[in-house]
């Protein structure tokens, strides 16, 4: 496999020193931390769509890349050289899965009957290469938000025959996903949302959305597809009000129909601070309530509002993610996503080495140095000092449920003022800084 990228030798371990760009300095995926391989924590997946089939292209012009599994005008022909360069470059980075679209890799035709024929053929390729190499699918999903029929959104759409269509596709997603031995199949919302309440039945689009999920749960039940599902939050683009605007709306979506068992969230760094949160509250919102299933890896631009879907460098925030991921027990069926593009500057194919290079070693660090503070206990005991209250008899029978105000008033009247207590906000800060390497 030495055909699409022919300058890029397999990318190995050196080690901090190493000056060596196409070699990780960090990223050792044997070795063992806390009992767990690099490679095992992390579960590091490419993602098919920015990876493959970005080019470069923005709202003021066309693509900039050039690459050479495009150059022909059969888009099956094209389809078969594009799967073919992402086996050749999973392996040569050395992840362990990849993520897709259907339309990411096989191009729509007039009927749904020659689109799915097309995907059936491609999928075939798809897994000969998987058998070949061990890598495997980490989720599948659908492309409900390209084509013109979706204008007005998938499964909340204004129209029955919008929404059948949606279904079945979904349906061929989930069973190609299946074919593929996926880990998970994860619905990112799309068009599901609106931008403006002037020509929008909300109540009713929800209850469709709700729907529409069951459908895939009991589709899902009848043929045995044993994947994860994963809902994805982002609060906004392409519409200006998404359902699935967070971890905690998503939560509560989920609740409200009954579908909490069936999913988890799939939670995107820049979706969140684009909600207005932190990477990190997202990841311990999910945790805390037991939805926690993957991570979409990227980050966003603070100067700029939109999803830039950058490249992760910055070691603050894998630290943090990885603390979290750690306090968890880490993933199970899920992993690390890049869901982030190069730079349209960045024109070359190296430079998807570069990119996928970098956000692997910094979420390396970011492991290494969250594994210290676990191990440490400081964080996790500090939290315990300030809520030492709630393990005395008043904390406990609070907890509990075995009192109510008139006692809560009794105890007031009995003990006066509180003490209070420092939140040390800046000492827990200095702490933090310890542990960025
Ligand atoms: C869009 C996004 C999607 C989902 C999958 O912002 O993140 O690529 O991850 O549909
Ligand atoms: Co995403």
């Amino acid at each position: 496999m030495n055909k699409y990228f022919p300058k890029v030798p397999k990318i190995k371990y050196e080690g901090a020193d190493s000056k060596n760009p196409f070699a990780f300095k960090h990223y050792n995926p044997r070795k063992k931390v806390l009992g767990k391989t690099m490679a095992d924590h992390c579960r590091f997946a490419v993602c098919y769509w920015h990876t493959f089939k970005g080019l470069g292209g923005d709202p003021f012009g066309p693509g900039t890349m050039i690459r050479n599994y495009n150059q022909s005008d059969d888009p099956m022909a094209v389809a078969e050289m594009t799967m073919e360069a992402a086996f050749e470059f999973f392996t040569k980075l050395g992840v362990n899965f990849w993520c897709f679209h259907d339309r990411d890799i096989a191009p729509e035709a007039d009927t749904l009957a020659e689109t799915n024929r097309r995907l059936d053929k491609i999928v075939k390729l798809a897994k000969s290469l998987q058998q070949d190499t061990g890598i495997q699918l980490l989720w599948g999903t659908s492309n409900l938000f390209s084509h013109r029929r979706f204008m007005a959104g998938a499964a909340t759409n204004p129209s029955p025959a919008v929404y059948a269509y949606a279904a079945s596709q979904v349906k061929k997603a989930m069973e190609i996903t299946k074919e593929l031995g996926g880990k998970g199949y994860t619905f990112w919302g799309g068009r599901e949302g609106y931008d403006t309440l002037l020509n929008t039945d909300l109540g009713r689009e929800m209850d469709h959305l709700g729907r529409f999920l069951h459908m895939a749960v009991e589709y899902k039940k009848s043929i045995r597809f044993k994947g994860q599902f994963y809902i994805e939050p982002k609060p906004k683009e392409p519409t200006k009000h998404q359902y699935d605007c967070d971890a905690g709306n998503c939560h509560a979506f989920l609740q409200k129909y009954d579908l909490v068992d069936d999913f988890k969230l799939n939670i995107e760094s820049n979706h969140g601070t684009l909600a207005g949160h932190t990477f990190q509250h997202e990841l311990q919102y999910c945790v805390d309530n037991g939805i926690l299933g993957s991570i979409d890896a990227n980050r966003g631009d603070l100067m700029l509002g939109w999803d830039t879907d950058q490249f992760p460098t910055d070691i603050y925030e894998t630290t943090l993610a990885m603390y979290i991921l750690l306090q968890s027990g880490g993933f199970t069926t899920g992993g690390l996503n890049f869901d982030a593009k190069i730079r349209r500057q960045s024109i070359d194919p190296e430079d998807l080495f570069h990119a996928h290079i970098g956000a692997m070693d910094a979420f390396a660090r970011g492991l290494l140095n969250a594994a210290k503070m676990f191990r440490s206990g400081k964080f996790e005991k500090a939290i315990t000092k300030r809520y030492a209250g709630w393990e005395t008899t008043l904390g406990k029978k609070i907890e509990k449920g075995k009192i109510g105000f008139a006692e809560l008033e009794a105890y007031t009247h009995k003990n006066g003022e509180p003490k209070i207590q420092s939140g040390r906000q800046e000492l827990m800060e200095n702490m933090l800084n310890e542990y960025i390497a």
